[in-house]
Formats: C-alpha cells, sequence, structure tokens
C-alpha cells in the first residue's frame, strides 16, 4: 500500500478535541476527530487556523518532515521523489479558498441521510501557500493515455463495517489537476500546516469539495482508468434514484452557497433596523450576488464587500427594517457568475451530500 515517510505516531485525540472545543467549535467525535464551527463564529474574512473545521475518517498522523517525501509516479515519464524543501523549488504561491465538506448541512435533509450530521459549520476561508500541482506534475511529464491522478495520505484505518485496513485515497481527472489551480500546500494563515491539516504538505483543490484535498499527502499515482476506492466509489458518492435505478457519481464541484452569519438563530434584537451579513461561494463561477428576504418578502440584493480572491469566499450585508415586532425569519441565497442559485430543499441522496439548502435564520424583534 505504499510507504509512510516520515511516520512518527498518531495525534493524542482527548488533546485535539479539548483544543477544538476551547476555540469554540462543536465536536461531532474525537475519534476520528470531527469538529464543526457555530455560525456566531463563521464569518470574517479569513478562517483563524484555530476555527477551522476538522474532518477525519483515522487517527491524524504526525510526520516528520526531515524524512518526508512526496513520492510522484505511474503513467510519468520522470518519477519523482521529492522532499520539503525539493518541492518549494518549485515556487511558492498563496491564495485563500475555501473547503467546504461535502457533507455540510447534512442534519437538514429529511429524512435523515446516513453520515455525520453536520450542521453548518463543515467549512473555511484560508489563505494557503505552496506550489502549483500543475508544475509538478508538468516536471513528472504525464503520458498519454492518462485518465486520472490518485492521491494517497499517510493516515490509515477501517471504516465501519470491514475490517480491513486501507488509506485515504482519492482521484480526480487529469484535467481538474491540471487546471482547477490546486496547491501542494505546506503552509495555513501563514504558518506551518499543523497536524491536524495535513503536515506537511496537503493537497488543496479550490472549488472542488474538500474530499479532493488530500491531508498528509505522501504518493500522487497517474493512472490510465478511473480510480475505484473506497472514498472515490463508495463514500463521497452521490446516489440518485432516477426511477427504477440508482445513478453513482462522486462528489465534485462545490455547489453555491450563501450562509447568514449575522443575526444569529434565536437572536433577540432591539431595533427594527438592523443588518444581515454573511459570507458566499460557488466551485463553478465567483458569486455574482446574493439575495436576502425576510418575512417571506421580496428578494432584496445585498451589497457585496471587496473583490475577494477568486475561490475565497465573499463577505455580504445589507441593511433591512422589519414592519413590525415578533417573530421574524430571515433567508438568504447566493447566485453564482453562471447563473447556478442554491434550492430550498435540494434532491435527498442516501448519504447527504451536496445539502446547500437557501439558508433560513429565525429570529425576533422586540
Ligand atoms: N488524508 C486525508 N485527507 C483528507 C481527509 C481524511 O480523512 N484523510 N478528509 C477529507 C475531507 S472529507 C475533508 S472535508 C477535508 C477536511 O479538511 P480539514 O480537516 O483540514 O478541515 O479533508 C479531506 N482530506
Ligand atoms: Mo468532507
Amino acid at each position: 500500500m505504499g510507504t509512510r515517510a516520515g511516520l512518527i505516531s498518531v495525534a493524542d485525540p482527548v488533546q485535539g478535541w479539548q483544543e477544538a472545543l476551547r476555540a469554540g467549535l462543536v465536536g461531532l467525535s474525537s475519534e476520528p476527530l470531527n469538529c464543526e464551527v457555530p455560525p456566531a463564529l463563521l464569518g470574517g474574512d479569513v478562517t483563524p487556523t484555530s476555527r477551522f473545521f476538522r474532518r477525519n475518517h483515522f487517527p491524524i498522523p504526525e510526520l516528520d518532515v526531515a524524512d518526508w517525501r512526496l513520492e510522484i509516479g505511474g503513467l510519468v515519464r520522470r518519477r519523482l521523489s521529492l522532499s520539503v524543501g525539493e518541492l518549494t523549488k518549485f515556487g511558492t504561491v498563496s491564495e485563500v479558498a475555501v473547503l467546504e465538506c461535502a457533507g455540510n448541512g447534512r442534519q437538514l435533509f429529511s429524512p435523515p441521510a446516513a453520515g455525520e450530521p453536520w450542521g453548518l459549520g463543515a467549512v473555511g476561508n484560508a489563505k494557503w501557500t505552496g506550489v502549483r500541482l500543475a508544475d509538478v506534475l508538468d516536471h513528472a511529464d504525464i503520458q498519454g493515455g492518462a485518465v486520472e491522478v490518485v492521491f494517497r495520505g499517510a493516515d490509515r484505518g477501517s471504516m465501519p463495517g470491514s475490517a480491513e485496513t486501507i488509506a485515504f485515497e482519492r482521484s480526480m481527472s487529469v484535467a481538474v489537476a491540471t487546471h482547477s489551480g490546486a496547491l501542494l500546500a505546506f503552509a495555513m494563515n501563514d504558518e506551518p500546516l499543523p497536524a491536524r491539516h495535513g503536515h506537511p504538505v496537503r493537497l488543496v483543490v479550490p472549488g472542488q469539495y474538500a474530499v479532493a484535498s488530500v491531508k498528509w499527502l505522501t504518493d500522487i499515482i497517474v493512472t490510465d482508468r478511473p480510480f475505484d476506492g473506497f472514498f472515490q466509489a463508495e463514500h463521497y458518492v452521490f446516489e440518485w434514484q432516477r426511477g427504477a435505478t440508482v445513478v453513482r457519481e462522486p462528489v465534485a464541484e462545490a455547489q453555491v452557497r450563501a450562509l447568514i452569519t449575522e443575526p444569529g438563530e434565536g437572536d433577540e434584537l432591539r431595533s427594527s433596523s438592523f443588518t444581515v451579513r454573511g459570507v458566499a461561494w460557488s466551485g463553478a463561477a465567483p458569486v455574482a450576488r446574493v439575495m436576502v428576504s425576510i418575512a417571506g418578502g421580496q428578494w432584496q440584493p445585498a451589497r457585496n464587500l471587496g473583490t475577494p480572491d477568486r475561490h475565497s469566499w465573499l463577505q455580504w450585508e445589507i441593511p433591512m427594517r422589519a414592519a413590525a415586532p415578533g417573530p421574524l425569519t430571515i433567508r438568504a441565497r447566493a447566485i453564482d457568475g453562471v447563473g447556478r442559485t442554491q434550492p430550498a430543499e435540494p434532491e435527498w441522496n442516501r448519504l447527504g451530500y451536496g445539502g446547500n439548502f437557501v439558508h433560513e435564520v429565525a429570529i425576533r424583534l422586540r
């Protein structure tokens, strides 16, 4: 199954769990470590690393940079084995990009969908620094007949219902690998990646659901056929019931979504004039605008704040005035540059992926 260059140990689950709770995150499970951000801590420009959601399937491996190497093989003319120092020679770049778990919002599906019951906080927007995957693949020189690129992480374990020990592996087409702007990232928010986010090097694939962004990356394998590993063919797959048949499709591009970060669910406001704020992103194209509606009224366009990086989330706000005191619902939905928007209810699928419901927050005015 390949080597795990530089593996020293696995992280202490109790410590990782307590650290997340101290940072104000909501814990789903401690081993593997799964934590999300409560809506009140979700807004802002860049998500501080301490508050970035954690999504793991196995214990967190602790790797020694001195022994770590990235092996690049398969259908390439030049096999590569690179240390972190050798990797940085490809030229470093930085980009702010959103990572959202494909299961974000799963809790909202009805009937309930199988999997971690994420609310809306399995998402973050960080500054990633690394080298371009495309430059490294270019140097390795992909051969004709290549179809996909498989990425393997150093973490191992077994999934419920199986005794087999597997690695975390995910693939993407050669086109996505070379044209998505993917980074082999070694820094997050200007600090070395922490162990839990993939130290020393993770993949960051902007615009794709975060399952593509393999942490603790050790191997890149170029193949001549579609990959059918567990996290490609059985997990992180949409299962759509179409008539009598079930259509299966790996999750890929992140869907368009706006989240209201202010006011918060259950808030009591003293004034009938208030400002609604939030963030929005889309894998397909930059967000064009966010529409907000209160008390079931007309959708009104929010103001976009600044000109964010292509793959960063957009911050938005809109002043609102309510007609009367009492309970009030606020809804927001984003529309991206290719015209995609959010459904009131996305199509139900067994594993609850892609749940980009229109966000609704209930408040009360005094
Ligand atoms: N090696 C490895 N990479 C991984 C995972 C994992 O369990 N192992 N989880 C994936 C999933 S499903 C998500 S949502 C993101 C979470 O990244 P984060 O923990 O840095 O927020 O990492 C992805 N990369
Ligand atoms: Mo995920």
